[in-house]
């Protein structure tokens, strides 16, 4: 018995020892030493070749042996990570966490789009959207922009090769045109998109850039609602803490038309490089809708007035994160874009 419990010692490093890279070393372990011709059953043959008083004994130190081969058997299945499958392949662990997915952020740009246009809903406007490939009507004509009309020249304008009559929208004024040509009255919309412009790329200026534009046309629209929807939009959307002010402009769809200042956050209207040292900053455009284009889309405009205003999305989301450079919104460079979280 002697010799027999010295060889199980002898097996017992040897086990030890063993190392099990894949799923299948384990199995070939297995095999080896707990399958039906495996060393176990093997030695535990030998139990009738021992006497009967060390029975007993002997038995017990094979019991052990068992148990210490079957406890090295689960170490190397676990670190060899799965078992076989009937396909050979590795049985994939399901109980395994899973790969940790980055989280994304919103852009900043949609962020700040997604904020003005819940506003103007809680006002109760509805969101239009309308193609990005506009033809001359939609684009410029019915906007009160003939052809030879100098406003034209205002924008320069990515023309389809194919035909000079289809151009990118320079505004999405167009969208608002096609509501307004429905004839279904009031509107009370806001659009926000993508529009093109041909203007070479620097800090300032981009071949693309985003808008929200409004319109609301019913009986009875005054210039008085237009401001106070524009302040309570201000408000919300840059707090309390600063002053509003219109001046005089000139755009061809409105008449009146004016530009909306609020006093610069930056430098409390002291004068500073965001205002340029005068104290103010310009956040949109904004008038009365010019009678010829509600009539241009099958309007009464003795019946019917509206407002309408326009602000580009760049310009408020530069003022909102104090950002320098526009190209920094189509780099798509994650450090800058992963700076910007928030619930919208
Ligand atoms: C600006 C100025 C403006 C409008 C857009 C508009 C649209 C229709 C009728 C009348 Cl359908 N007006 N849009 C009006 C005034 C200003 O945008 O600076 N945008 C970035």
């Amino acid at each position: 018995m002697e010799q027999l419990l010295q060889k199980i010692d002898g097996f017992k490093s040897e086990i030890n020892n063993f190392i099990a890279d894949k799923a299948e070393d384990a199995e070939a372990f297995r095999i080896k030493y707990l399958g039906t011709k495996g060393l176990v059953k093997e030695v535990m043959g030998e139990m009738k070749n021992v006497a009967a008083e060390q029975k007993r004994e002997f038995g017990q130190r094979l019991n052990e042996f068992k148990l210490f081969v079957e406890a090295k058997y689960e170490e190397l299945k676990s670190a060899a990570g799965t078992e076989p499958s009937e396909n050979g392949l590795p049985k994939p662990d399901l109980s395994l966490p899973g790969d940790p997915l980055p989280m994304g952020s919103r852009h900043p740009i949609s962020l700040v789009r997604n904020q003005i246009v819940s506003i103007f809903q809680r006002l109760g406007f509805a969101v239009a959207e309308g193609p990005e490939i506009e033809d001359d009507w939609h684009n410029f004509t019915a906007l009160n922009m003939p052809e030879n009309h100098t406003a034209r020249d205002m924008q320069d304008t990515f023309y389809i090769s194919q035909s000079p009559d289809w151009v990118l929208r320079t505004h999405t004024s167009s969208v608002q045109v096609r509501e307004m040509e429905k004839g279904k009255l009031p509107i009370r919309i806001v659009c926000p998109g993508r529009v093109y412009r041909n203007e070479t790329i620097s800090a300032r200026a981009h071949c693309f850039f985003h808008q929200v534009e409004g319109l609301y046309i019913a009986e009875n629209v005054s210039f008085a609602d237009l401001k106070q929807t524009l302040y309570f939009f201000v408000q919300e959307m840059f707090g309390k803490d600063f002053k509003v002010r219109f001046r005089p402009s000139y755009f061809p769809f409105t008449e009146p038309s004016a530009e909306m200042d609020i006093s610069c956050l930056i430098c409390d209207g002291s004068g500073c490089n965001v205002c340029k040292h005068t104290g103010w900053v310009e956040i949109l455009g904004c008038g009365m809708v010019h009678p010829n284009l509600l009539e241009n889309c099958g309007i009464d405009s003795k019946k019917y007035t509206g407002f309408a205003f326009g602000m580009g999305v760049e310009r408020i989301t530069m003022l909102k994160y104090q950002i320098k450079d526009l190209r920094l919104f189509s780099e798509n460079d994650v450090r800058f874009l992963k700076q910007f979280t928030a619930a919208t």
